[in-house]
């Protein structure tokens, strides 16, 4: 179990919390003289980088972008007195990819995996009424024992590389928000929840884990703030009589209050939204409630201009009015769980999540995407590593589940994005991962992960453990493109129905496809990277999906032009976006947003 919660830290009468965004001190250690040079008691220097951030795009020098390796942060933070006799911990939503933690020049804890949030708990060392020194040590190397999978390299001048196995830029640092949080010593730790709809009832299991003893009261508020049903113990069961169901952009919240009483004094108060909802993968359909939905949307990424991957609010905004104005209605958290505030927005805005976790770059190559569909195999789950990186990746699931379960919009999890798996050796990692995740999981939600181009109906060795196919396919982009792509297109159907003629009985679904496009590239007739293509490639791939009944979903790749490493297979980033990294609309986002909305809930039942 985990020895911090996972909570969305929120002030209530119990609870206290205050953000410690801004601007930090910084300064990169490529000597790696911190430690001995006393930085965990301050940095040297004066300057300074915002929190929440990637720090690579802020400054002018490429070295500073390209650094591998150590980098320190440093906050003054004020501890009231009032807080004394509480639990006082620093929250990080997310530090990437690892890091430690010291306060007044105490070590206090160290966190591996960039994506998901850990709390140092300083009660022991925290002055009251005063101010305190937190410094952090980030570290931002890639390596084959963690998650995304990657390579560090020492160039011949002395300077550290990452060298990715995955196709989006290393962004790091500390790329979301910090808190400062007060919690009663006596406090909620964790929430279960899980539902049953009958008719137009509904009944809302709930299990409650506290720090202590002390007896739990439950209740349930509905939008207009009526109290719809209550309940006492840290199990139990809320029933809702004619409950409104979280639908698809038709999303309800209820408002969950937990309480530990002292007789009738509040000793912790917590609260959550929740979405009354069923996912069930029931034959070829998803079923959300009970009724069939087909996915429309997008593969994306948090990255954006200047901040690189840090959580951005007001992009955040734009990318859900963007997905509304198009007609989606999902996208996949490629390839890395997101900031805890875009389920936020996701559950109110009806948004439909496949969540994944940062399992990505386990095909060891620097350009899988091209060279997977050469057939090219790597023994990726065969090393001496391998029970090691087993071991990160159950512990990012373990953090992944326990995040994000509660949030209505999470209807999935993937548990891995293209991995090798066309070898033996694969298939006991993955039993283990997708059994790992369904005890984890109170919901019991369905489980996938992302089929890269050399595994197919008969190469794969672990499609089978999915409870519903997900498909990255590049058919007229990497295989076959431009001229060619009517033999593009005689693969595609080639390889569809071959998996039709394993008649699996499962959904699947096109976790990718796309094709690069430059934003401002017109041509007539069309080329590879212009718009025009686009157009073409879409098309083609919209006449497949049309044609077989088990797919039940389409996913473009991507929502948004991305930054990647530099290389000769990306021109400054990858161009997939169906818009911009600016977040304007290229010609075929007229084309999607076309057909999308031409798409009902339920096409192909
Ligand atoms: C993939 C990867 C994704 C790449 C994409 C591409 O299959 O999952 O991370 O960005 O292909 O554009 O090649």
């Amino acid at each position: 179990m985990l020895d911090y919660s996972m909570l969305y830290p929120k002030e209530t009468v119990s609870r206290r919390v205050v953000s410690m965004d801004g601007m930090w001190k910084f300064h990169l250690d490529g000597q790696e003289i911190g430690e001995k040079e006393g930085w965990i008691h301050g940095l040297p220097g004066t300057d300074m980088i915002p929190v929440p951030a990637s720090f690579q795009d802020f400054y002018t020098d490429k070295d500073t972008r390209e650094f591998t390796g150590d980098m320190w942060y440093e906050k003054d933070m004020f501890v009231p007195g009032e807080w004394e006799g509480k639990q006082i911990l620093v929250r990080f939503a997310a530090a990437t990819h690892r890091a430690t933690v010291y306060v007044n020049g105490v070590e206090i804890t160290s966190h591996e995996g960039g994506f998901t949030p850990f709390c140092a708990d300083v009660t022991e060392v925290v002055r009251y009424n005063a101010h305190n020194k937190v410094v952090v040590k980030v570290n931002n190397e890639l390596t084959e024992t963690n998650i995304p999978c990657g390579k560090t390299i020492t160039l011949p001048n002395g300077k550290k590389m990452n060298k990715p196995y995955f196709d989006f830029f290393n962004y790091s640092g500390l790329q979301r928000s910090v808190h400062l949080v007060a919690l009663p010593k006596e406090s909620v730790f964790d929430l279960d929840l899980d539902y049953e709809i009958n008719g137009s009832d509904a009944k809302v299991n709930y299990s409650v884990k506290t720090t202590g003893d002390k007896p739990v009261k439950v209740e349930l508020f509905d939008e207009a703030g009526n109290k719809v049903a209550e309940s006492v113990g840290k199990t139990g069961i809320l029933s809702v009589a004619d409950a409104h169901l979280w639908r698809v952009h038709n999303a309800y919240l209820y408002r969950l209050v937990i309480r530990i009483m002292d007789e009738d004094k509040i000793v912790d108060e917590y609260e959550q939204e929740i979405g009354i909802r069923t996912v069930e993968i029931k034959g070829t359909s998803i079923l959300l409630n009970g009724e069939p939905v087909y996915l429309k949307g997008f593969g994306k990424h948090e990255d954006s201009d200047i901040v690189g991957r840090g959580f951005n609010i007001g992009v955040m905004k734009r990318d859900f009015e963007l997905m509304k104005w198009i007609g989606a209605n999902s996208f996949r958290t490629a390839h890395y769980p997101y900031s805890e505030e875009i389920y936020q927005m996701a559950d109110r805005e009806g948004f439909l999540v496949i969540d994944e976790v940062a399992a990505v770059g386990m095909f060891e190559s620097l350009m899988n995407f091209m060279e997977a569909s050469t057939g090219k195999v790597t023994a990726f789950f065969e090393k001496e590593t391998t029970p090691i990186l087993l071991k990160a990746h159950k512990k990012a699931i373990e953090e992944m589940i326990a995040r994000d379960k509660n949030h209505p919009c999470v209807i999935a999890w993937s548990l891995l994005n293209e991995p090798e798996s066309t070898n033996e050796a694969a298939t006991p990692y993955f039993e283990e991962v997708f059994k790992y995740a369904h005890e984890l999981d109170v919901q019991k939600r369905p489980r996938t992960f992302a089929l890269i181009m050399n595994s197919l109906p008969n190469t794969c060795k672990c499609y089978h453990l999915s409870d519903f196919i997900s498909l990255n396919r590049y058919y007229g982009w990497y295989v076959k493109g431009g001229y060619e792509i009517c033999a593009a297109e005689e693969l595609f159907r080639k390889e569809m129905d071959e998996w039709k003629a394993l008649n699996l009985n499962k959904p699947f679904i096109f976790t990718e496809y796309g094709a690069d496009t430059l934003g401002l590239e017109h041509k007539l007739p069309s080329v590879m990277w212009s718009q025009e293509y686009q157009d073409e490639y879409l098309n083609m791939t919209n006449e497949v999906f049309d044609s077989y009944d088990f797919i039940k979903g389409e996913q473009i790749w991507n929502f948004a032009d991305f930054q990647t490493t530099e290389g000769i297979m990306r021109v400054n980033g990858n161009k997939k976006g169906v818009f911009t990294r600016q977040r304007q609309p290229k010609d075929t986002a007229y084309l999607l947003k076309k057909r999308w909305e031409g798409l009902d809930l339920n096409y192909k039942g």
